[in-house]
């Protein structure tokens, strides 16, 4: 058994107004459940430090760097790596990047239980659109404030394990889980900002945000024999509502953990990364059963296009 206990923080709301400290200060009150638990790994969500700033519509670009953390850990985040290295917890955390040249990504990051940065990922699916859309409901910002990730979907080995990461979106592509998939990934870490509702769709609401986002994740985990911890950001921030749903889903696609509200909720699981052999030895074993000549298409092509009528 290679045992990992894992520790998926869901955050309720964070409001615009709330401080950086004070959200990291609600962050270590979840460490510290997460300690108490047993856990060793401890998974928060995308953009954890802030309100899903995407959803606001800013020109000036002073306004858009406030949301940023130019360095991790920063003055303000400190405490939570300080806290985890005390603990012994490895971090998976999200947040907004400013890089020293200015660039901006939507990024996470993953620590040793010695408290040391062994990982970072930058979004590669960026949902939503650049410039103010007058036909949604609300705005969804993210083509606008972020570069695609540039890092590819490396894996690490930590915890006894290999360790992946995606983001939000990402984990609605099956290219995602595949690619970490054939470098053997044992566990896939994601954080996510859902809105309850589809902003161009109004009849989509939380009942099939909630099918779809499982769905993904479940279909990620079974067909890569892989473990998935999807942690939420949830609840209404400042009248805009984003689903809970925080999972553990094992390498078969079940749901071993779930969380029940839209608050600051802990859930942990004992994972083990030995349950991953079994599918990853037979139905999903690639080598075996991969046919690569007939997959060009995934890497040479973007859009759909149909035949000629
Ligand atoms: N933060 C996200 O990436 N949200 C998207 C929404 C816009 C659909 C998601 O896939 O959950």
């Amino acid at each position: 058994m290679r045992e990992v206990v894992t520790a998926a923080l869901q955050m309720g709301p964070i409001q615009k107004a709330d401080s950086r400290k004070d959200v990291v200060e609600r962050m270590i009150v979840l460490l510290d459940q997460a300690k108490a638990a047993g856990a060793t790994l401890a998974v928060f969500p995308e953009l954890a430090f802030t309100t899903f700033f995407p959803r606001w519509y800013m020109e000036d670009q002073a306004e858009v760097d406030q949301w940023f953390e130019t360095a991790i850990p920063g003055n303000e985040t400190a405490p939570l790596f300080k806290r985890a290295r005390e603990h012994g917890i490895g971090l998976n955390v999200g947040y907004a990047e400013l890089t020293p040249e200015g660039r901006h990504f939507n990024t996470s990051i993953l620590t040793s239980p010695q408290g040391e940065i062994i990982g970072k990922y930058r979004k590669i699916h960026l949902p939503g659109h650049a410039e103010y859309d007058t036909e949604r409901a609300f705005q969804h910002l993210e083509k606008r404030y972020f570069e695609p990730g540039d890092l590819g979907f490396p894996v690490w080995r930590s915890q006894g394990g290999v360790m992946g990461m995606c983001i939000c979106n990402d984990r609605r592509w099956p290219e995602t889980y595949r690619v970490l998939g054939l470098q053997g990934v044992e566990m896939v870490m994601l954080g996510f900002n859902t809105p309850s509702v589809n902003s161009q769709m109004s009849s989509e609401g939380p009942e099939d945000r909630l099918f779809h986002h499982r769905l993904s994740v479940q279909a990620g985990a079974y067909q890569n024999a892989t473990w998935v911890v999807a942690v939420a950001k949830a609840g209404v921030e400042d009248g805009h509502p984003l689903i809970g749903g925080s999972l553990i889903v094992d390498p078969n696609g079940k749901i071993v953990a779930e969380s029940t509200t839209e608050e600051d909720e802990m859930l942990v699981h004992a994972c083990d990364l030995d349950l991953c052999t079994f599918g990853k030895e037979t139905i999903f074993d690639f080598k075996r059963h991969r046919r690569i000549e007939h997959y060009g298409l995934i890497t040479s092509q973007t859009g759909a296009v149909a035949p000629n009528e």
